[in-house]
């Protein structure tokens, strides 16, 4: 019996792939189909799949020209496969030409011709009229919001508004089609959903202005600096049946939400305590001593209490913060939070520089996420016994914020699918930043 093997998404399965699967099945006896689980599309860059891997498994079932079906979860799980199964024949549509040569050392490798003029992306993109969004704020995240958002089918950006028409120009320059606009108002009435990219202390304004005029929102994170103003735009969001999103990058990592996972399935026993470092030197401090709102905690905190927050799911029940300054930038931040059971330490810096590191301590073990841990690739599980550390590795593609976009749109399009990020998340992370913005910190002089 000749057997061969094929792996695909089959998300929306159309003829193409139906093609495919019979010319694959001709090749030999007895065909293997791998549908790639969803975890390993979104680490292969490949986002906004529209169906669950069961739907996508139904539907190559259904063909009926699939003898057995597996699931493709990972990297590298080709060849374990073709020992396992002792296939014969790897194939693969033509677009794949040269991608999996290697494969030629463990079987033959077959490319067959893909179907042309169609594909999961045109029929997704005809499912739903792609979302229409304005960048509010030319500054730093900006540029990356626009490139990483190309990838991310369902969506594109058409505007975009700063209040300094010479940055807008500047920005402008080599993306054709990009709608400069005259005001922030045009942005919400031009747009399904804007990335609010502005100074914290806009954003209260800027957000409640946007859904007064129908818009979701994707903030760049300090989204709120009160609870109470926090609670007036989500309720008036709920009532528009809008989404306010905020944009912490580091959530939607591969790497950080796998790790997340790892820690709440007790692998590191029960957490006590969580050591969170974060800090920048950036270039022209001069200028960003200016804006208050660029400074230590404003500019890390939403990253530095992520870890915290979503491990701990409870109210801090006392935190005491101490604070490196001049006039009013703050350049240091230094904070103990407490917990029911627990303890939490953050060190965020803006002109200070510290290892920017993730440990998070348990009662069999702790995990070690090394510098950068917001943007990590790789962390290791760590126990008494140093011989057997346990290590991850992960990849992301591009910038990295595809993968918070493409959630983005998922709560757009999917509402019962829910936030990744819950309110009450973004309410305890608020409390710390408003306590901060009140002042409520040991002051100490640069
Ligand atoms: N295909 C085709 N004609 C099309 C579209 C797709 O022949 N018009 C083929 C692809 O070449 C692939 C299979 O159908 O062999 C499944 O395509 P996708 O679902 O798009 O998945 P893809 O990511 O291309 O799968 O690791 C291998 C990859 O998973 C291949």
């Amino acid at each position: 019996m000749k057997k061969v093997i094929t792996y695909g998404t089959y998300d929306l399965l159309h003829h193409g792939h139906v093609a495919l699967l019979k010319r694959a099945k001709a090749l030999g006896d007895y065909l293997i189909v791998g549908v790639t689980a969803d975890g390993f599309d979104k680490e292969r860059g490949k986002l906004n799949v529209s169906q669950s891997l069961a739907e996508r498994i139904e539907n190559v079932r259904q063909t009926g020209i699939a003898d057995q079906i597996i699931v493709e979860e990972y990297e590298g799980q080709k060849i374990s496969d073709i020992q396992k199964y002792g296939v014969d024949i790897f194939t693969v549509g033509s677009d794949w030409v040269g991608k999996f040569d290697y494969l030629s050392e463990y079987c033959q490798v077959v490319y067959l011709p893909r179907t042309r003029g169609i594909s999961s992306t045109v029929l997704r993109a005809s499912a739903k009229p792609a979302l229409k969004v304005g960048i509010l704020g030319v500054d730093s995240m900006a540029e990356r919001f626009f490139s990483e958002a190309k990838v991310v089918s369902g969506m594109e950006v058409t505007s975009v508004y700063d209040a300094d028409p010479q940055k807008v120009t500047k920005f402008c320059r080599g993306k054709g089609g990009l709608e400069r606009l005259e005001s922030e108002q045009d942005i919400y009435a031009g747009c399904d959903a804007v990335f609010i990219n502005t100074p914290a202390d806009e954003h209260y304004q800027q957000i409640l202005a946007a859904i007064e005029a129908g818009c979701h929102v994707i903030c760049n994170p300090p989204m709120f600096l009160s609870r109470e103003e926090a609670n007036e735009c989500y309720q008036k969001a709920d009532e528009a049946g809008l989404v306010l999103f905020e944009g912490i990058k580091t959530l939607y990592f591969p790497a950080f939400e796998h790790m997340l996972l790892l820690v709440k399935s007790g692998l590191i026993g029960t957490v006590k305590d969580i050591d969170v470092s974060c800090s920048q030197i950036p270039e022209h401090m001069e200028q960003v001593v200016k804006n208050k709102y660029l400074g230590s905690l404003y500019d890390w905190g939403t990253t530095a209490l992520l870890p915290i927050i979503k491990i701990y799911e409870a109210e801090c029940l006392d935190s005491q913060l101490i604070n490196f300054q001049t006039e009013d930038f703050s350049y240091f931040t230094r904070g103990l939070l407490r917990y029911q059971n627990a303890t939490a330490s953050i060190k965020v810096g803006k002109g200070m520089k510290v290892e920017g590191e993730l440990i998070i301590t348990g009662t069999k073990g702790y995990l070690y996420v090394p510098a950068p841990w917001w943007k990590t690739e790789y962390f290791e599980i760590r126990s008494e016994d140093l011989r057997n550390v346990k290590k991850y590795f992960y990849s992301y593609e591009g910038d990295g914020l595809r993968y918070m976009i493409y959630s983005f749109l998922n709560a757009i399009n999917d509402p019962e699918r829910g936030l990744q990020h819950t309110r009450a998340e973004v309410l305890r992370a608020t409390a710390i930043l408003e306590k901060f913005h009140q002042g409520g910190f040991t002051r100490i002089e640069m």
